[in-house]
């Protein structure tokens, strides 16, 4: 179910499908959520059609501003909150306002997205507001060595925050090594480690990197790095990092395979290794999720395609309960009944 090209009846799909999205309204992907303030919130992407074709580099996502979904409880009915960023409002900015995430501070509200500059390089920036749901104001620059697409900001028990990003094809991150931008440098050959998603520490301002970005790895089960070839277990994009029972979890989309996987390590730089699936393929070709506690319980948010019957860049958030085993796996779970 991964293509809009087959033939689906979507109003079967729908009854079969585990959830419905969150708002129908807009059309709205790429969901971060949070709890902040006994409350929840979802930071997606807006989708629209920008009237751009279809090509490999994800030109046809061609969205422009960022509006923030709240729900009082995890049963309540959501809201869509207005716009919260717009990118004529970003001077460094020029189009296609991907995956964002935001977190808190103090008092204060830090709002983190992708875009691409005027000559086509994404970086990601920042922007600051007094209220989870926004007005957020852009800070001039992009943040200084960012680059690639897809931040997840995560706060670590001892309070430091840390900025996980990148993905391949669309996302540009074959094309650098070691932070440095090449247009001919491409993936690795599939018998050599896949490109790792990116991580830097923020400062204590959360405007900036404090660290030079690293890249980190996700091994097998016998401690080698996963493959470029190995497309079903491999990085592509959409990371997300979330803490269970002491052990992180770096969870992240494959892709091509379309499978939303995870893998665990005992630090927030890793190494992590690769535990399994979380989701299986959604209707759609893109998929990206979060992961989030309320209360005792946790949630998946993800979407997908049902709503504009396939529309692979008109997408809808939706979520789910998450379930561990007593060993912490994660339960995979299928977006659609058999
Ligand atoms: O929404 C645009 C892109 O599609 C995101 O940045 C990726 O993660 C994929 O969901």
């Amino acid at each position: 179910m991964s293509d809009n090209d087959h033939n689906v009846d979507y109003n079967e799909l729908k009854a079969k499908a585990i959830a419905q999205p969150l708002v129908e309204h807009i059309y709205t992907a790429d969901p971060s959520a949070h709890v902040f303030d006994g409350k929840i919130y979802v930071y997606p992407s807006h989708d629209i059609d920008a009237g751009i074709p279809f090509n490999d580099n994800g030109d046809h996502f061609g969205m422009e501003d960022y509006h923030v979904i709240s729900l009082d409880n995890p049963e309540a009915d959501a809201v869509d909150n207005g716009v919260a960023l717009h990118v004529k409002d970003v001077p460094w900015a020029e189009r296609q306002m991907w995956a964002p995430d935001a977190a808190k501070k103090g008092d204060k509200y830090y709002f983190y997205f992708p875009a691409k500059r005027a000559d086509g390089i994404f970086q990601i920036g920042v922007a600051v507001g007094d209220s989870p749901v926004g007005p957020f104001i852009p800070q001039p620059e992009a943040i200084k060595g960012s680059y690639s697409i897809d931040p997840a900001v995560f706060e670590d028990d001892d309070g430091s925050y840390y900025m996980y990003f990148g993905g391949i094809w669309g996302g540009q991150l074959q094309n650098y090594r070691d932070n440095q931008y090449d247009a001919n440098t491409d993936e690795p050959a599939a018998d050599q480690p896949a490109l790792g998603p990116i991580v830097a520490r923020l400062t204590d301002d959360m405007l900036e990197f404090d660290e030079t970005p690293r890249e980190i790895k996700i091994l097998d089960e016998q401690g080698n790095e996963l493959l470029a070839g190995d497309n079903d277990r491999r990085f592509f994009e959409a990371s997300w990092m979330h803490k269970y029972q002491g052990k992180y979890y770096f969870s992240y989309s494959t892709g091509d395979t379309h499978f939303l996987c995870y893998a665990t390590g005992d630090n927030p730089y890793g190494p992590f290794t690769y535990q399994g699936q979380i989701l299986t393929p959604v209707e759609g070709w893109t998929t990206h999720h979060s992961i989030c506690q309320y209360e005792n319980k946790w949630y998946l948010f993800y979407h997908d395609s049902i709503l504009s019957q396939g529309v692979t860049h008109l997408r809808s958030v939706k979520m789910t309960e998450l379930h561990y085993d007593k060993n912490g796996k994660i339960i995979p779970i299928n977006p659609y009944k058999d």
